[in-house]
Formats: C-alpha cells, structure tokens, sequence
C-alpha cells in the first residue's frame, strides 16, 4: 500500500466553472483519486478556492457585496457543485484560510532569510480619491492604439495590446471613475528566481517520467526568453495575505498583501493543515520529508497554462526555503477543451458551465463524455452531436442496456435470485481470458494517468460482455439447456458487479446503483478475474435496478443546442 497524494489547481473563486476548467484539473484529479483508494492505497485528496486577487476584488464589486463575504458565499456555491459532480476531496479548503495566512508569512520569512528576496522600488499610479495604489487593471482610458475608450492599464481588449497604465489618454480608476490620479513611488518585493535557476534545472531534470507537455513548458521558460527573471510577489490590494516575515512586521511594507500567484500554491500544503485541523489527521507526514513524507507519491493535475507556476514559481518558494517539504513527483498537465468552435470562455459566459450542466443531466453523463474526451495530446472539442453520441452508446447502449437485459431476464425466468445450476464452459473461460487482458490494461493506463486511453478500456470492458451476452444467448439456451442458461446468467450478474467496481471511478453514480441493485458492499478488486465473478454465489438475491442512463433525443440534443449558443445570462 503506497500513500499518494493528489491535488487539483485550485479554481477561481469569481464564478461557477465552465466544463473546460473541470476537465482540465479537477475531474481527472478525481478519477485518479478514486482509483488510487480503489486499489487500497492511501490517499489524501486536496482541493480549495483560490480566493485572493484583483479577480476577487471585481467580481465582489460586481455584486456590491464586501469581498471577503462574497468570497464565504462562493465558496459554499462551489463546494457543493463540485460535491454534486461526485468530486471526492478530502478537503476542499481555501486561500484565505488562516493556515494560509501563516504559511505563506511563513514561506516569505525562510526566503527573506535566505537572502532571496528583495525590495525594489517602482513607480506607480496612485488615486487621491480612492486613497490606493491602483493595480493596473484597475485604470482604465482611451487606448492610443485604437482609440477604445475602455481599454484596462494592462491590455486593451479591444485591439489586444499590452500596454502601460501610463499609455492610456485621459486615464480615470475604475474604482471610483475618478481622474485625480498621480504617479507615487511604492516598494514591492521581488523574489530571486534567478538566484535560482541551477537548482531547478537540476530538480526538473531528475523528473525523468513526466510528460513531454510539461517538461517542454518548463524547460523553455527556463532557458529562453525571460521565463526566470526575479518576480514580484506582492501586490497594493485590500484583499489578501497581509505581507510579513514569518509572525513579524515587514518594514515598509504596510497595506500590501502577497500577489495571488505567490499564496495560491502554498494552500496545497495549507489546505493539509486545514484537513488536519478539521479531522484529528497530521498533516505533516503528507508534507515534511522530515516527517516521513518522502515515502509520498504527490501528483498534481492542471490545465496547461498553469504549468510555469507549478514547475518553476512554486518549486523556487519552496526550494527557497531551504526546509524539507515534499515536492511534487508527477504533474499530469492537460491542453484545452474547447466548445463548439470556440473557446468555453468564463468573461463571455460562452459554453457549458457546471451548474448549468447537472440542471440538465446527472453527473456520471457529464463526468464519462469529458474524461473519455480528455484532451491530453491536443486540445478537444465538446458539441452537443458528439455528447448525445457518446451518451447514448458507451452509456445506454453498451453498458446500461446490458444491466437491465441480465437483470430482467434473470427475473423473468428465475426469479430476483442468482441462478444455481449449470457450470462455466469455454466460452466463458475465453470471455474471463478476455477481460483478465483487458483489466490489466485498464491498470496499467489509469496507473499512468492516461485517461483517455483507460476510458476506451473500460469501454471495451463493458462491450466484451455484451458480446458475451449476445453469443450466449441465455435466452434460446433456456429451451433446451435451462442449466447452461443458469451458469451464463450468474456470469452475468457478476459482470455487473464487476462492472460498478472498474466504472466506479469514471460513474461513481452509476456504479453505487449497480451495486445496490446487486445487493452487495463488496467492491474488491478484480486481481483475480474468475474468482471476482463468483463474489455473488448461486442463492444471492438481487433487484432489477431502474434504467441506469436514458438516452438523450434529438429534440433534447437540438434544444440544448440552441438554449447555449449564447451567452450565459
Ligand atoms: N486559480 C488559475 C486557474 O484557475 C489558478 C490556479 C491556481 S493553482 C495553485 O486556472
Ligand atoms: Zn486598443
């Protein structure tokens, strides 16, 4: 038995996710987790709201509501949507936690110590009305490029260059609106990532196993272009960490808080503590080396585009700290799901988000189309054609209609009882021989985190006892061999035990009601082919379980459709 622990990026705390943000970290980060306890290993899986920043602060404006409340409010909003798509954290914690608060003082402290950090001076734009610093996005003006008169500090959206604050013609904050605005020198910190550049060249290259997408990203940030430059990591906001050394005051730095990037990643360790907290669990041995996390498996899931923050920025605090944390092992990093010929885009309100998806259907409909169109190897694309597709066949052809087939047959000729009589022949020792390939393949991929490849396993699972079931025929057998039927019958009820057991990480749901129509807790693993399709022994009774997954019509598929084609209201 192996300790692994397991974390998904942390989502956004401004909105309900998209499914693009769910496939990307989360869900996969599930499917693994749930595997990894199926196999009996012992796993600690983490997840939190992501909660400081300028995206916070404007999402709360948005609403009128003081930030740190709407932050309490969506956090509850997402903890039960991702309880509700059958995500099973351990903890699902957030950046504001205390625990963060003071580990992220903490971590600033080791590498103000350390000599990696330093102050820099900078100018910036300062709002005598709204008595702050204003972040760059948070000034807004007429774009010298292109004249929009919307244009952000940052970028303007219009005609997408980046620009300078100070670029913008007649500049005003989006705070308050006001113009009384003035350029103030301000000192931040910047942490010396350059300082070290050796240290995580050598940590990556001793990560011979990860995925070409990852090292490539990490690599090249690494040595070209100017990926490792020294990086600011605090920020003039209201809403965050306030910035300390350790429990002490840091000179200067009054008012600031800790730039979202830098405190984010360190609420995995503090999400831990958080767990620990509310469990009566030691959170250091899933984290201190010292403490006997080095015999930790850590793998983490993420989109693409947070890779350089989890294989430089967050290795550098970590590695900083020149303390024995627990590093990650494996980071299985994903591209993009896109929609329908675009983007799923969270400040368009363009695609599918979760709670609208489970408004529409159960999440094991959800959770099988995009883990079984996962986009590892390139970016995929979710329409509604192939959604209804994949549902009808993989879900209610192939492994819904051979539960209620086995089931109702049973019933109709035997009762709700599993058979006695009979033995198994050839062709059910072909079929175990089949399946006992095929679940060693199934192992091997989801050991390896491909999840495409173990979802078109599972598939082939479910089909080969269709295949089985079509050829037996108990149906026929029944006239002239009732005993042979019988054997062929148990056979199949134990298929569907079998089934609940390998699905169950892919439809958690589905598998539960398998389960409980079979009457029975015994979810073992199937180490041992033919013996786990005898678990349910002649006598055994059963029930036929209600349809397991309802075929979606054209007219639902068309409606869909038509209903997201817009914009979220
Ligand atoms: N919240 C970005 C995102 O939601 C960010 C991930 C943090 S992981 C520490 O994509
Ligand atoms: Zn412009």
């Amino acid at each position: 038995m192996a300790r692994i622990l397991i974390t998904s990026a942390l989502p956004y705390i401004n909105g309900i996710k998209h499914l693009g943000n769910l496939v990307g970290s989360q869900l996969p980060a599930d499917l693994f987790a749930r595997y990894m306890r199926a196999r009996g290993h012992e796993v600690l899986f983490l997840c939190a709201t992501d909660e400081h920043g300028t995206p916070a602060e404007l999402a709360a404006a948005k609403t009128g509501q003081p930030v740190a409340e709407y932050c309490a409010e969506l956090h509850e909003v997402q903890a039960e949507i991702a309880r509700r798509f059958g995500l099973s954290f351990d903890h699902f914690g957030r950046s504001s936690s205390p625990q963060n608060h003071r580990l992220t003082q903490h971590f600033a402290g080791k590498l103000a110590e350390n000599g990696l950090i330093r102050e820099v001076t900078e100018k910036q734009v300062y709002s005598n009305a709204d008595g702050r610093f204003l972040p760059d996005r948070y000034i807004e003006g007429t774009c010298p490029n292109c004249g929009y008169e919307r244009a952000r500090g940052d970028q303007c959206e219009n005609c997408t260059k980046q620009l300078e604050p100070t670029d913008l013609i007649e500049p005003r904050s989006a705070v308050s609106g006001s113009t009384d605005l003035e350029v103030r020198e301000t000192k931040h910190l910047y942490l010396c990532q350059s300082a070290l550049r050796d240290d995580l060249d050598q940590w990556i290259d001793s990560k011979s196993d990860w995925p070409v997408l990852t090292t490539s990203i990490a690599k090249k940030w690494l040595h070209d272009g100017d990926g490792l430059q020294d990086r600011g990591i605090t920020r003039d906001l209201d809403w965050g960490i306030p910035v300390k050394k350790g429990d002490q005051d840091w000179p200067g730095m009054q008012g600031k808080v800790f730039y979202v990037w830098f405190d984010a990643p360190i609420e995995y360790i503090a999400c831990a503590a958080e767990w620990a907290e509310a469990t009566g669990n030691d959170w250091e041995r899933w984290w201190r080396t010292d403490k006997g996390a080095d015999d930790v498996r850590y793998v983490q899931f993420m989109g693409k585009d947070n890779v350089p923050f989890h294989t430089l920025s967050f290795p550098a605090t970590i590695l900083g700290s020149r303390e024995p944390w627990k590093m990650v092992d494996h980071l299985k990093s994903f591209n993009y799901l896109n929609y329908d010929g675009g983007q799923f885009s969270t400040s368009q309100g363009r695609g599918v988000f979760m709670d609208q998806a489970l408004d529409i259907l159960p999440a094991d409909y959800w959770r099988w189309w995009l883990l079984s169109h996962a986009p590892e190897s390139s970016d995929s694309e979710f329409t509604w054609e192939n959604f209804q597709q994949s549902v009808n066949k993989d879900l209610a052809d192939v492994l819904g209609n051979f539960v209620s087939r086995i089931t109702k047959f049973c019933r109709s000729k035997f009762g709700e009882t599993v058979p006695a009589g009979g033995e198994f022949g050839p062709d059910e020792t072909a079929l175990i021989e089949t399946l006992t390939g095929r679940i060693r393949a199934y192992e091997g991929h989801m050991q390896a985190m491909e999840v495409r490849k173990s979802a078109q396993e599972l598939r082939a699972i479910w089909v080969a006892g269709n295949e089985y079931l079509q050829s037996a025929a108990p149906w026929a057998t029944f006239k002239t061999e009732p005993e042979r039927a019988a054997a062929q019958v148990r056979l199949g009820l134990n298929l569907i035990r079998l089934y609940a057991v390998l699905g169950a990480p892919f439809v958690p749901e589905a598998a539960a009601r398998m389960l409980s129509a079979m009457n029975t807790l015994d979810t073992s693993w199937p180490d041992d082919v033919a013996a786990a399709l005898t678990a349910l022994p002649a006598g055994h009774e059963f029930t036929v379980p209600e349809v397991l997954f309802a075929k979606i019509s054209d007219e639902q598929r068309e409606d869909w459709e038509s209903r997201f084609a817009g914009q979220r209201g």
